[in-house]
């Protein structure tokens, strides 16, 4: 039996072929072909990078989806249905939506692959393929199953191991989907079978690409210990609230961490109550501690910010810039709110009537990225999506570039430390505008 997997793009650009050059592991790929019986012969195609050979004879098709890759992943399911090859569909967009994801698939996936997976190649070998499965979302890799990484050879990914210690958050933001697909619950996996992953495996540099790797403190530091004795160079994603633990800065420090993508999401304590982003609303005092406890730890943080709450107006996101350049963050992201399917915020949204795009802009052929999907409060759509990519473009130019490398206590902190913010200031400034107003699928 013959297994192709496929991590769809979003889309593509007006006039030109669009090849994502900040692509990383596609770690859910590499996880379901380790789930998948050694008998089975695997392939896995980048459509971020390469073109899908349809032709070539397989017996089963997986696709993985996001929101944003759902309409080119029905695009690449059509082809193989068309072929009449039977495909399954699973990810974050199908878990959220199954009953949009039901017309475009012979089979979807509902949850984390771990426990169910089995049943699906039995079934496939059988040709007895359900229009239905379900995992229970969870700890990640149970039993210590390792990733595929020899799938990922030749396709030019970032280089940096991509890897898993928790899923899930105990926290629940309005926007987010994670806080849905988990329902406010963290699930670890166990720490000797994450260092023997670490040990299975070359490189280094790690991205543990937990959703929030702080969410349990007690958990991050015992993994933090034991990371200490490896030598690792690690990033990954956690919430504000972590500086308010001086035990568990210093352990990130030692054990190797280099900087985190942190929700920032908002200047203004009306937006985060919004948000409702609980870990920074706690004695909110306009961050000036967690910038200060971030740097003196040397971490390269990487900001978010969401734009386009009912508070925001241009002239606080502008203010929103002028905080993240005083703060000399590393990287900074500024994304549009987004209404994604099944989170609080769309169905609050959808109630107030405030959707546009017919309410699924993740189809909608009109819809581009980094636009507003949702009619804000105290501007207009086209404001918001003009206030945004001013955020980003001011953020990004040379002299704010110049102006957040000077800094000795992260940026400047050693030789490697430099390379890497320029390398992946500039890398990431490219991608951005690229990727800016991009059609979502190939037709
Ligand atoms: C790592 C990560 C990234 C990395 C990308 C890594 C990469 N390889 O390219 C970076 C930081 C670059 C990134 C970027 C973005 N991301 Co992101 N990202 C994640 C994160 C934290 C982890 C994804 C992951 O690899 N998990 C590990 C794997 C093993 O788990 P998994 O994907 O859940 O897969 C399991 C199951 O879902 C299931 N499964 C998955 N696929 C399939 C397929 C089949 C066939 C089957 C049977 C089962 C199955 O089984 C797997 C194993 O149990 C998720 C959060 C999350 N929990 O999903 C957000 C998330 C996917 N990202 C999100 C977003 C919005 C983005 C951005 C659009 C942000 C932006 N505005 O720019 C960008 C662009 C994304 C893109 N498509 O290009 C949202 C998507 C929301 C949605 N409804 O789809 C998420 C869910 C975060 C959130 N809080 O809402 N992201
Ligand atoms: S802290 Fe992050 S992962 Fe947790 S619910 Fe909020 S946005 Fe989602």
């Amino acid at each position: 039996m013959k297994l192709t997997l496929i991590k769809p793009t979003i889309g593509r650009r007006e006039h030109s072929l669009y090849v994502d050059e900040g692509r990383m592991e596609p770690l859910m790929l590499g996880v379901l072909a380790g789930l998948t019986p050694p008998d089975v012969e695997v392939v896995l195609y980048d459509d971020r990078m390469e073109s899908i050979p349809y032709d070539e004879p397989t017996d089963l098709v997986g696709i993985t989806v996001e929101t944003y890759t759902a309409r080119r992943a029905y695009e690449i399911a059509k082809e193989y249905r068309d072929r009449g090859v039977p495909v399954i569909m699973g990810g974050m967009h199908i878990s959220l939506l199954p009953e949009e994801a039901k017309e475009h698939a012979d089979s979807i996936f509902i949850g984390d692959a771990e426990t169910a997976w089995k049943d699906v190649i039995a079934d496939a070998r059988n040709k007895r393929l359900k229009p239905q499965y379900y995992g229970p979302p969870g700890v990640a890799q149970i039993g210590g199953v390792l990733p595929r990484r020899d799938l990922y050879k030749g396709k030019g990914y970032l280089p940096m191991s991509l890897m898993q210690f928790s899923r899930g958050c105990r926290f629940a933001c309005r926007f987010c989907a994670v806080t849905q697909y988990f329902d406010k619950k963290h699930y670890l996996r166990r720490i000797d079978e994450v260092l023997t992953e670490i040990e299975s495996q070359e490189r280094k540099f790690l991205f543990f690409i937990d959703d929030n790797i702080a969410s349990n403190r007690i958990a991050l530091k015992e993994l933090c210990h034991a990371l200490i004795p490896m030598n690792v160079q690690w990033i990954s994603q956690a919430s504000l609230d972590v500086t308010k633990d001086p035990e568990l800065m210093k352990l990130m420090e030692r054990s190797g961490c280099w900087g985190n993508v942190m929700g920032f999401e908002s200047i203004t304590a009306a937006s985060l109550r919004d948000a409702k982003k609980s870990p920074n609303i706690s004695g909110f005092s306009h961050y000036e501690q967690e910038v200060k406890i971030l740097r003196e730890h040397g971490m390269q943080t990487w900001a978010a910010f969401t734009l386009g709450y009912d508070h925001d107006t241009i002239k606080s996101i502008e203010e929103t810039v002028d905080f993240a350049l005083q703060s000399k963050f590393t990287l900074a992201a500024y994304n549009i709110l987004m209404p994604y399917p099944g989170t609080p915020l769309y169905k609050m949204l959808d109630e107030q009537n405030r959707l546009l795009y017919g309410g699924k802009w993740w189809l909608h052929p009109e819809y581009r990225f980094n636009q507003a999907a949702f009619v804000p409060t105290l501007m207009s759509p086209d404001e918001l999506t003009a206030a945004c990519h001013a955020a980003r473009t001011r953020f990004n130019s040379f002299s704010s570039l110049v102006q957040r490398f000077s800094d000795w206590k992260t940026n400047l902190r050693s030789l490697s430390r430099a390379l890497s913010f320029w390398r992946y200031t500039l890398l990431f400034r490219k991608e951005l505008y690229k990727k800016h107003g991009m059609r979502f699928g190939l037709k």
